[in-house]
């Protein structure tokens, strides 16, 4: 495995092969095939390009033998910055035959993330789109190069003006040839929603994340007639593998990429490619159900929606049939591995008001107090996972580690759970200092060490604050040093840093002092407490 990565110990991985988990097949070899299999349909739908999947896997080949003639060699990490667009898949696999290792970034990442995680990574190359959501990636990517050296290429898809563009590398010979990594090495990088000052890298092997990938395509019924709407940026590990794209590519379905998730432009798109499946954040849910009620779009080819990252709301989840006239899948999953659905054939019940159970019988759960001993079944808890497809480490990150995991290798979720006789499990809340802003994860310890930074701030909090549209919204409390900054001067200071606008903080709270706990900590709880009185409509 490469170094810095935390391999699983011998015999488990022994026991995870013999169970057919890892079945040692590299997601180069996926595409080969797939092209096989199902030559002639259509892999990829975007925009104007449709891609059939012996042309997918011809295009993946030689951009893989453009980026070997540019220097790219396997186990080179690749930070991947890319929208919806046919271009991500192109470059997954591209990177994938190569054996280079793709770092997969959000299209709202700034040069705060990129900057970081191309240096942490040592990636030798960024790929970017020109221009996506009146973005100009280039901009960010003159940054990126001229304050990480290391990074020698910078790959455009579109116009790349004075980078390479991601075309002109595919004109290299056939790259098919190529063996990639083996399958129990990384094959891509996620990352974590996270807890810490810095985005914490995920490495995920071929055999656990194409296990993962091909058993959601299992659980969720896919098959080649499967129409896939990528709503939700496909580099997101839930629109990636739950099942998302490699999921309805692994089954020999088509894959349609929505450059936003909005129903302005999900809905046409919806009645053109006749969509069975997608997958939204809750609040885009809402969003959807809400515009669905006058749409004149034709939606009743959709079977399923799928609503994950952030806690569905048991009444929004009761409308959804009636108002998109289709099923409701809930998914509760996260980067680091364990993912959990509800079923088709489940009782509604399950549908309506659980976030499902693990993919696996190998999936290894524990609901524990703060003590880590087992809580009574039923009752809330963090919950804690190891298994086959849920890591043992993150990348060059041994100090957290040793905290994030326990010493016999379970990830410590931070989420609080509750766990159903029948597995199924409730989140409930967590314990993890993190804002789920609508699926949307900020660290609050990242954004209040970019405060501090600030002349004018002596010392800051940045907690949860409740909000009926994302669930959660973000507020930075402030203790200021002589002169209150306003907040948008702290903004503008965030923005300039390089912070990804979604974690901007939506309020701005001057206060005098923190409360503190008994060791003298500041005290989120009291504090959330205290906010919530103070923000509460006055009667
Ligand atoms: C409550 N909280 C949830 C849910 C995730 C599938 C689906 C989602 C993700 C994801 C993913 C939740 N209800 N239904 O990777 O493959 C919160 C939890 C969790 C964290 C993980 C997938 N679904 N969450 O959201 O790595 O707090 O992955 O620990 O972004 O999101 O975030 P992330």
């Amino acid at each position: 495995m490469l170094p810095h990565c935390t391999p699983w110990p011998e015999e488990t991985a022994a026991r995870y092969r013999e169970a057919g988990h890892w079945r040692g097949e590299t997601f180069g070899a996926l595409l080969t095939r797939l092209a096989a299999e199902h030559a002639d349909r259509v892999a990829v739908v975007a925009g104007t390009v449709r891609l059939t999947y012996r042309e997918l896997d011809d295009r993946a080949s030689r951009l893989a033998a453009g980026l070997a003639a540019l220097g790219v060699r396997p186990r080179d990490r690749v930070v991947v910055q890319l929208p919806n667009v046919a271009e991500f898949l192109e470059t997954a696999f591209a990177l994938f035959r190569l054996g280079a290792i793709p770092v997969f970034t959000l299209p709202a990442h700034r040069s705060s993330e990129i900057v970081h995680l191309a240096r942490h990574a040592e990636a030798v190359a960024y790929v970017v789109a020109d221009e996506h959501a009146g973005f100009d990636y280039r901009t960010l990517a003159r940054q990126v190069r001229d304050e990480v050296p290391g990074v020698r290429h910078v790959l455009v898809a579109g116009d790349a003006e004075e980078f390479t563009s991601l075309e002109s590398v595919h004109a290299g010979a056939d790259g098919s040839a190529f063996t990639g990594s083996a399958p129990s090495d990384v094959a891509l990088f996620q990352l974590s929603g996270g807890t810490t000052g810095t985005p914490k890298m995920i490495p995920r092997t071929h055999d656990d994340y194409l296990y993962s990938v091909r058993a959601s395509a299992e659980i969720c019924g896919l098959t080649p007639d499967t129409v896939y709407l990528a709503a939700l940026p496909a580099a997101h590990n839930f629109p990636m593998s739950s099942p998302g794209v490699f999921g309805v590519l692994h089954a020999g379905g088509t894959v349609v990429m929505a450059p936003q998730p909005s129903p302005t432009v999900a809905f046409p798109l919806i009645e053109a490619e006749r969509v069975t499946l997608t997958g939204l954040v809750p609040p885009l849910a809402l969003l959807w159900m809400e515009t669905a009620k006058t749409t004149s779009h034709d939606l009743s080819s959709l079977r399923v929606l799928q609503v994950g990252g952030a806690r569905f709301a048991d009444t929004a989840a009761a409308r959804v049939r009636d108002t998109l006239g289709c099923d409701l899948q809930q998914v509760y999953g996260m980067a680091e591995g364990l993912v959990c659905y509800t079923r088709a054939g489940e009782p509604q019940e399950f549908h309506l008001t659980t976030q499902g159970r693990p993919i696996s019988a190998d999936d290894e759960v524990r609901v524990v107090d703060a003590a880590g001993n087992e809580v009574p079944p039923g009752e809330p808890g963090e919950l804690l996972t190891r298994g086959p497809y849920t890591i043992r480490g993150y990348y060059r990150a041994d100090e957290h580690n040793a905290v994030a995991f326990t010493p016999d290798g379970f990830y410590r979720t931070g989420d609080v759970v509750r766990r159903l006789p029948s597995g199924h499990v409730i989140v409930e809340g967590r314990v993890k200092d993190q804002i789920n802003r609508g699926g949307e994860k900020v660290a609050a310890e990242e954004v209040e060490n970019h405060l501090l930074t600030h002349p004018a701030v002596r010392d800051a909090a940045v907690v949860a604050v409740p909000d009926r549209f994302l669930g959660e919204r973000t507020c930075a409390v402030v203790v200021p040093r002589g002169e209150p900054p306003t907040p948008a001067e702290l903004r503008a200071h965030l923005r300039d840093r390089g912070l990804a606008p979604y974690k901007i903080p939506d309020r701005v709270e001057i206060v005098d002092a923190f409360p503190v706990t008994g060791v003298g900590k500041i005290s989120k709880r009291e504090l959330r407490r205290a906010l919530a009185a103070r923000l509460a409509p006055t009667p």
